[in-house]
Parts: C-alpha cells; sequence; structure tokens
C-alpha cells in the first residue's frame, strides 16, 4: 500500500474527510490497479455493513493512452434507480490537499461506448463538471453531463439488482475512459447530496490519477 494512495471523500457540507491508504494495490510495476478496500468502512456510507461504493482504477497511465476506471455505486448514492431519476457528474481538479486551492479542469476527455454511439450526445463525450477554482459541488452543479443516461435497458450505465462488489445491494456499474494531458488529478464523481444521512449526503468522491507525460 503506497502513501500515495491517497483517498479524498468529499461529504455533503461537512467538508472534506481525508483517509489515508482506503485503496488496494493489484498488480505492481508501472500500471497498478487500485480498488476500494472493503476492510476500511469509508465506502460504507450509512453504517450498515454494507459496501456503498466500489471503484476500480487503473492507476497510472500516458497522456497518449486512453484510462479507465470502473465504478459500482449504490442507488442512493445517486438518487435513484432508473435513468429518470439516477443522476451523477465527473470532474476532475489538481492535486492540492485543500479545496479551496483546487482548480477544475475540463482540458480531459471522458467518455463510454453510450456516449460515442449514434446520436446519443451531441459531442460524444462526457461534458465534465466545471466550477470556479476552490468551488465545491455540494449543489448539485448545472454544469457536466449527467453520466447515468439512457432509456429502458439501455444505457451509459447498468442498473443491476445485485452487485457482490456492493455486499449484494442493488445499484448502477459502468466504467468511464478518459485521456488527457501529463499531471496528477483528482477524478471525482459528483453525486445530489441532498438528504440527511448515509449515501444522500455524498457531494463527491474523488481518488487519485497520475498521467504520465
Ligand atoms: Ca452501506
Ligand atoms: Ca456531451
Amino acid at each position: 500500500m503506497k502513501s500515495l494512495a491517497l483517498l479524498l471523500i468529499m461529504i455533503g457540507i461537512v467538508g472534506v474527510n481525508v483517509a489515508d491508504a482506503d485503496l488496494v494495490v493489484l498488480g505492481k510495476g508501472k500500471a497498478p490497479i487500485y480498488v476500494s478496500d472493503k476492510n476500511t468502512n469509508h465506502f460504507d456510507f450509512n453504517n450498515d455493513g454494507l459496501i456503498d461504493y466500489y471503484v476500480k482504477a487503473h492507476y497510472t497511465g500516458n497522456s497518449k493512452q486512453t484510462l479507465k476506471v470502473d465504478y459500482k455505486i449504490q442507488d442512493e448514492c445517486v438518487d435513484g434507480n432508473t435513468y429518470e431519476a439516477a443522476k451523477m457528474k465527473l470532474g476532475f481538479t489538481s492535486r492540492d490537499f485543500f479545496f479551496f486551492d483546487r482548480t477544475w479542469f475540463t482540458n480531459l476527455v471522458a467518455w463510454n461506448p453510450w456516449f460515442k454511439a449514434a446520436s446519443n450526445d451531441d459531442n460524444k463525450r462526457i461534458d465534465l463538471v466545471s466550477l470556479p477554482k476552490g468551488a465545491l459541488p455540494i449543489d448539485f452543479p448545472e454544469s457536466g453531463d449527467d453520466v447515468l443516461a439512457g432509456t429502458g435497458k439501455k444505457g451509459s450505465f447498468t442498473h443491476t439488482s445485485t452487485i457482490k462488489e456492493l455486499d449484494g445491494q442493488p445499484g448502477w456499474e459502468g466504467t468511464i475512459f478518459f485521456s488527457g494531458p501529463a499531471g496528477e488529478y483528482f477524478m471525482w464523481t459528483v453525486h445530489p447530496a441532498d438528504g440527511t444521512e448515509g449515501c444522500d449526503t455524498l457531494s463527491a468522491f474523488g481518488i487519485p490519477i497520475i498521467i504520465e507525460p
């Protein structure tokens, strides 16, 4: 476990929680894969012993490569189990420790096959959340595409009634691809955070990403 595997969890208006080493490293060398560590309680937002958020990130890549992150996220974190109800956006910031120092970047390109396909999205990419430097996405932002988009059973993410990595809970599964200039980033999923408990309080969840030159 590397100290670099710093995981940032921003919870509602509470602000920023920082926890070290919440990601397990699989593989080694230049392209390790990082996954949520079930044995910490930082992925169980309502303290019922069931994991609510699972992420698997291919941690490093260079600016000519496509990077890939898999997500499995429980319904409550995204406010629903249909494409109409569920909402989640994506953003990238600088790695500054304090949120008020962070810059929100929109010069990375993110997509998945649904956004690329046919006429699903006008620019065939997932528009990123754009906020002024230092802003927190406490109110669900206007900017950025809703990643949980689609109709019927076809969409950008898939709703599944039982997800092993979420301890059997229902939730959304999907993969994000992206590329961008070399740098160190936090990659955020941005969530509607209008509730007062459990995953309803989660406004954004960030993982560290390095893009090598
Ligand atoms: Ca839970
Ligand atoms: Ca778009």
